[in-house]
């Protein structure tokens, strides 16, 4: 997985230093005045046809990779209520009254059962953003007022994991984090 995005990353550095290469090559032969302007507008044409060929190529090795689509056919085992503000992560495994929020003191998880996180913020946009027990990022949405961003998850290791705010929401935003027990 790791080496194929690499392979892939060199061959779109390649074929973008090679873009680069023949605009800088045919723009330097050219210091001819009759044919300036037609021959400018030529390689502006082949430029931005060559730049949209590999934004295709790029978009269509990576947007079907992309985890909004993950577990969309499927049906998630359980359901977990996030209510963030500032600067805590109200979290619950009922619906949360924005009215009186509160939370269940443990949130637990099996491994491997489908879990939906719905996330939504009481007051300003928050981050987020669960972390594995080694603390590697490994899912993410944004919490939003007014808004339930689903987040779907299968998670393979059981352990402690983390959750901290990835979005500046104010002064004390640095200790925004909660965390829930995968079993
Ligand atoms: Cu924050």
């Amino acid at each position: 997985m790791h080496y194929s995005i690499l392979v892939l990353f060199l061959i779109l550095a390649v074929i973008s230093i090679s873009v680069f290469v023949y605009v800088f090559l045919t723009s330097k032969s050219n210091d001819n005045q009759s044919t300036g302007m037609a021959n400018a507008l030529q390689k502006r044409f082949w430029f931005i046809l060559i730049l949209l060929v590999i934004l295709c190529i790029f978009a269509s090795v990576t947007i079907p990779k992309s985890p909004y689509y993950q577990f969309a056919d499927k049906q998630p085992s359980k359901v977990i209520h996030v209510a963030a503000q500032q600067f805590n992560f109200i979290m619950s495994n009922n619906a949360i009254d924005p009215k009186s929020p509160v939370g269940d003191a443990y949130i637990t998880v099996d491994a491997n059962e489908l879990v939906e996180f719905r996330v939504t913020s009481l007051d300003v946009n928050h981050g987020f953003a669960i972390y594995d027990p080694a603390f590697k990022l490994i899912a993410q949405t944004q919490a939003m007022p007014g808004y339930i961003n689903r987040l779907r998850y299968q998670f393979k290791e059981p352990g402690l994991y983390h959750i901290l705010c990835l979005e500046y929401c104010g002064m004390a935003h640095q200790v925004m984090r909660s965390y829930f027990t995968v079993k």
